[in-house]
Order: C-alpha cells, then structure tokens, then sequence
C-alpha cells in the first residue's frame, strides 16, 4: 500500500512541505487544473507539475482525476474526438511516469452534498447529505447546493437534465462502454490504470441516472473490458453511503482480482433514510468498519496507492471544504496504524 494526500495544485492553501512531515507519505495525487475539459493536457505542463512535486520530496504516480467530457456522457457526436483526445492524455500522463487515472462517470456533476460544515457535538464541522432537502428541490427551478457547478446558467441546466432523462441507466451504461472501448487500449499499450470513482452518493438524484453504485455495477463495468487497465477507484465513504454496500466484501472481491488501484478510505454515519455526515476516520466514529477494510486490503496483498479521504475541519482550520490538512493527516496515520498493526499480528503469528 502506497500512502497519497490529494493536492489541489499551487491554490492549495496546504503547503507540499507540510504533507511530506506526515509519516509514511508516499506521494501526492492531483490533476492539470487548467486545461478545458477535453482538450489534450499537454506533456509540458504534466511535467511542471510532476518536477514542482518531486522537488518537495514526494512521487507523483495518481491523477484525480481527468474529466469526462458531458458530450461523452451524453454519447453526442462531438464525442469520439473527445475520446481520442481523453486518450491521448493517457498517452501523455505514461510518457511522464503516470501510473493511475481516476475519473468518474457521473452526469453534469461530481459529488453532492447539502451543508459543507455541519457541526459536529465536538466542534468540528463537517460535510453532510441531507436527503429530504435534496427531495424538496425542483431542479428545473435551478439547483443551488453547496459546491454545486455554477458555470452552468438555468436554462442550460434544464436542457441538460432533459437530455439526461431521455438517455437513462441503459443508454449511460452504452456511452460508458463507448468511452472504455476507446480509452483502455490506449491505457494498456502506456501502462496506465484506469480507476473509475464511484457515484457520490450512490444513488440517482435530480433524475439524472447513475450507474457505478454497488457491486452489481461495479462487477459489471469490470465485465466491459476484462482487462486489469480496466479498474476501479473503490471509495468507502461514496459506496458507504448506501447501508446495503459492504465495503469489506467489495475490498475483498476486487482487491482479491487485482481491479483496484486507487483506494479512498474514509468513514460516513449514515441512516436508513439515506442522511448521511462525514466523520473522522476512526471505525467507531462512523457507520463503516475502517478496521476491517484496511484488513481487507492487507489479506488482499494490495500494493496499489490509497489516500485519506475528506476530512473534518478540526483546530480551528479553514480551508478547501473536505480537504483541509489536519484531519486528513489524522486518517493517513490511523490507516497506517491499523495496516501496521495487521502486518505485525501477521508476523507474530507466523512465528
Ligand atoms: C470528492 C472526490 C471526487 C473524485 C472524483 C473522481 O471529494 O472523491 O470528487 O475526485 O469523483 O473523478
């Protein structure tokens, strides 16, 4: 296991030098934040931020992600340029050391949330999903939720939800597989894995389909293309989210067929209802046995790169909701922990 933070580039307000004093750091995952979706990132500016990360001491192996252009999504004709381009920056990203894409397939908009700081009993604030309020709005009345895309006016928001509704689970699913059919060779010849995240929360909302939501979905997007190029990004707190998941068993699966190259770990309390808040890492903080899937990935000999996932805003930070440093420090040391701990029994024991 190979321990990452993310880091959003050089308007990040947490420093590369700080990320390297968190023991056992490996390395950092981030993306080229100023290419238009769907234009080719160009070998030069992966390179400026690779030498930019190296120079703090750390790798830089992971992208999170490259993003999917909606005309590809939507399967409109623009797409297959789109595509070969996509490739292309896989191509590009092999060239300069690249090791691991991740990236989703989540119509007009990555994850939801309803509050990006709700407090918690110990003063902390945290990101929540209340599904009652997601309920409530009318999207063809605008949707406006924290961290929601803006650059999309109403009337555009409209169309696009429209056309979302006409395609549905089974035409998302058709475009998906257009997209790894055209993306995974290009992935297999430079040595690049691809890891698709999964939808956040695992479950439609506004009516637009989703469809990498439970194991059902993810056995069958690994069915599309059945090579080890074609893998998942398995994170806990989105599959989580979903009391019927069992991240324990999906580790165990997956890890288990070497289709997992980017794990998220974090923890969620979640309800019946599907209300749920993020919480620190700490098993008995939150719904999912972290314990048990660190474990999970140990039995599984997993070698691939994992990193914290959000965190709270603790010690009176501000910053990046999610993404601030502390708690997410706090994460990578107790995955650490518990993995050295597992290591260290295995050894005892063997004895
Ligand atoms: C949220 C992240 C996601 C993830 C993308 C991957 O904090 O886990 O935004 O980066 O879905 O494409």
């Amino acid at each position: 296991m190979k321990m990452t933070f993310r880091w959003y580039g050089d308007g990040d307000p947490v420093p590369l030098d700080y990320i390297r004093q968190i023991p056992g750091m490996y390395g950092i995952v981030s993306a080229v934040y100023d290419v238009p979706v769907g234009e080719v990132w160009p070998v030069e500016k992966i390179r400026t931020l690779k030498t930019k990360i190296e120079s703090h001491g750390l790798k830089f192996e992971v992208i999170e992600s490259v993003p999917v252009h909606e005309d590809i999504k939507l399967g409109r004709p623009t797409r297959d340029r789109l595509i070969a381009n996509y490739a292309q920056t896989v191509r590009n990203l092999a060239q300069c050391g690249l090791k691991v894409v991740c990236y989703n397939f989540m119509p007009v908009f990555d994850w939801t949330r309803t509050i990006l700081a709700m407090k918690l009993d110990d003063g902390s604030s945290t990101l929540a999903f209340d599904a009652d309020e997601v309920a409530r709005i009318d999207p063809e009345q605008g949707i406006n939720l924290p961290g929601w895309d803006t650059s999309y006016k109403p009337a555009e928001l409209k169309a696009l939800l429209a056309e979302y509704r006409g395609i549905g689970e089974a035409q998302l699913w058709a475009n998906l597989e257009y997209f790894l059919k055209g993306v995974i060779p290009a992935a297999q010849e430079s040595g690049i894995k691809m890891a698709i995240h999964p939808d956040d929360p695992p479950r439609p909302i506004f009516g637009l389909p989703r469809i990498v939501k439970n194991v059902a979905d993810l056995r069958r997007l690994l069915a599309i293309v059945d090579v080890p190029e074609n893998g998942l990004t398995l994170c806990a707190g989105s599959l989580g989210a979903d009391i019927g998941n069992n991240i324990v068993t999906m580790v165990q699966e997956f890890a288990g067929q070497g289709r997992i190259h980017f794990a998220h770990i974090r923890n969620v309390k979640v309800d019946e209802k599907g209300n749920f808040h993020e919480t620190a890492h700490k098993s008995d903080c939150g719904s999912l046995d972290i314990a048990g899937i660190v474990k999970a990935y140990y039995d599984a000999g997993y070698e691939g790169y994992v990193r914290p996932d959000h965190g709270r805003m603790i010690w009176g930070e501000t910053g990046k909701p999610g993404y601030g440093l502390y708690d997410r420090a706090l994460g990578a040391v107790y995955i650490n922990g518990l993995w050295e701990g597992v290591a260290k029994g295995e050894e005892k024991s063997a004895h």
